[in-house]
């Protein structure tokens, strides 16, 4: 049935990942201060079925369960996330000693294993008062992340090897300052680039505060969520627009964190909203602090089209109103998001990361993966559709590092199905069924499919 498994270099690290909100639940638990997502959750209206990450896998409770599933699948590292707001919960101020313990023995859990711990200081989690003080619309945002940064990598550095500061600060900003569709949902022009521009800064920032108190040799990086855009027809107006949708998917971030300039019709294209009064001397150099590594989530690529802004009315336009309209190739399988699956994109990613920065650092794809309506039968889920798409996604990786792209791990999304944002519990993503009404765990065709080709490299 299997044929061969892809086969990536020696010393390759596979992985899996998740996200403090997605998982964790026991959001009262030991101090923790509320998020923009319990807020944004509890709105109704605001998330599918209007459910909420007040108990998701609680994982909070069942993290050795969890750990252990990591230990059987042989993952050689696991990539989550610390809430911010479990240890500020003002987001400021002193620490709460009971919400670091909580990473503490998740942390130690993990070295018991032999999983190399992969931590996430921010995956959309603002601690609630900073947003009520404007959130990352402010510069105050960025200094008060790096205060949090610091504490945390002075708790755990001594045993966590590598840090990303930010988790796709595209989905912060743009999805929730500009579409609205995430925490806080506001639907902004001008506020949702300050937000951007203030992630970056929060992200050097950061970085400089936990390599001034570098302990070992742990590397330091950054999470972008990044997609391959292609011109839906070589009509000029269309190649115009994939060239916005490029500016607005990757070189937002890309551009200053890896070449340290902004993108260039950055302004101009934007020009009608916003006169990018945020930005300071000094704030490229911040974005382009050097990386150890960097973080690609990838899950599809894009077809750009032109089309009319959505409003005209230049007050009220949002940042993501660039007139363009992504319509995939109708041959394209879907997966249940609806995204396109299309295994090449991932490595026309690589290779385009590669060609456009020289001063590339190495690459972890830190997600890839796919929601799919699975079910449960005799007690088992036979998701053939989600160990096609790995299969071909993990292909295209071994392409790229052929083609000479420095890849050095792949992160599966995710460990477990789980709070999927706006979309609830409806979207699983995980290798390992989660019943949410018993809290059982039941892995899947996909988590013995990813066993196997890990042993195979072992
Ligand atoms: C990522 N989009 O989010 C996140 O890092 C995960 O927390 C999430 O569960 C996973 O991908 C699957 O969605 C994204 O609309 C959310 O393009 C939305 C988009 C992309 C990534």
């Amino acid at each position: 049935m299997t044929a061969q498994l892809p086969r990536l270099p020696k010393g390759f690290l596979f992985g899996a990942a998740t996200a403090s909100y997605q998982i964790e639940g026991a959001v009262d638990a030991d101090g923790r201060g509320p998020s923009i997502w319990d807020t944004f959750a509890h709105t109704p209206g605001a998330v599918a079925g209007g459910d909420t990450g007040d108990v998701a896998c609680d994982h909070y409770h069942r993290y050795a369960e969890d750990v252990a599933l990591l230990a059987q699948l042989g993952a050689g590292a696991y990539r989550f996330s610390i809430a911010w707001p479990r240890i500020q919960p003002d987001g400021k101020g002193g620490v709460n000693a009971a919400g670091l313990d909580f990473y503490q023995r998740l942390v130690d859990e993990l070295i018991d294993a032999g999983i190399t711990p992969m931590a996430t200081l921010y995956h959309w989690d603002l601690p609630q008062p900073l947003e009520d003080a404007g959130g990352w619309r402010e510069r105050d945002t960025a200094e008060r992340f790096a205060d949090y940064a610091a504490i945390v990598h002075e708790a755990l550095a001594d045993r966590v090897p590598y840090w990303i500061t930010l988790n796709e600060p595209f989905c912060s900003s743009f999805i929730g300052y500009a579409e609205g569709r995430h925490a806080p949902g506001a639907q902004e022009g001008h506020g949702a680039l300050a937000a951007a521009h203030h992630l970056l800064v929060g992200h050097g920032l950061a970085v400089r505060a936990m390599r001034a108190q570098r302990k070992n040799d742990e590397r330091f990086g950054i999470t972008l969520n990044m997609n391959h855009v292609t011109p839906a027809t070589d009509a000029p107006a269309d190649v115009a627009a994939a060239a916005r949708a490029e500016l607005l998917a990757n070189r937002v971030f890309s551009d200053p964190v890896l070449a340290g300039r902004y993108p260039e019709g950055e302004a101009e294209l934007w020009s009608p909203i916003s006169d990018f009064s945020f930005r300071r001397d000094g704030d490229l150099a911040l974005a382009h602090e050097p990386l150890d590594f960097l973080g690609v989530n990838n899950y599809f690529p894009q077809y750009a089209k032109d089309a009319p802004s959505q409003e005209p009315d230049l007050s009220r336009r949002v940042a993501t109103d660039i007139g363009v309209v992504d319509v995939p190739p109708a041959s394209l399988p879907q997966t249940a998001m609806p995204w396109p699956a299309e295994p090449d994109g991932l490595r026309r990613l690589l290779v385009w990361l590669r060609d456009s920065y020289p001063d590339l650092p190495p690459i972890y794809v830190t997600e890839n993966g796919a929601a799919y309506p699975d079910t449960v039968l005799d007690g088992t889920v036979d998701d053939q559709q989600r160990i096609a798409y790995l299969d071909g996604h993990l292909r295209a990786v071994a392409q790229a590092v052929d083609e000479g792209v420095d890849v050095r791990g792949y992160f599966c999304w995710s460990l477990l199905d789980n709070f999927e944002w706006a979309y609830g519990y409806a979207k699983r993503f995980g290798l390992v069924y989660v019943d949410y009404p018993t809290q059982q765990r039941i892995p899947k065709a996909s988590y013995h499919w990813y066993r196997q080709l890990i042993e195979q490299h072992a």
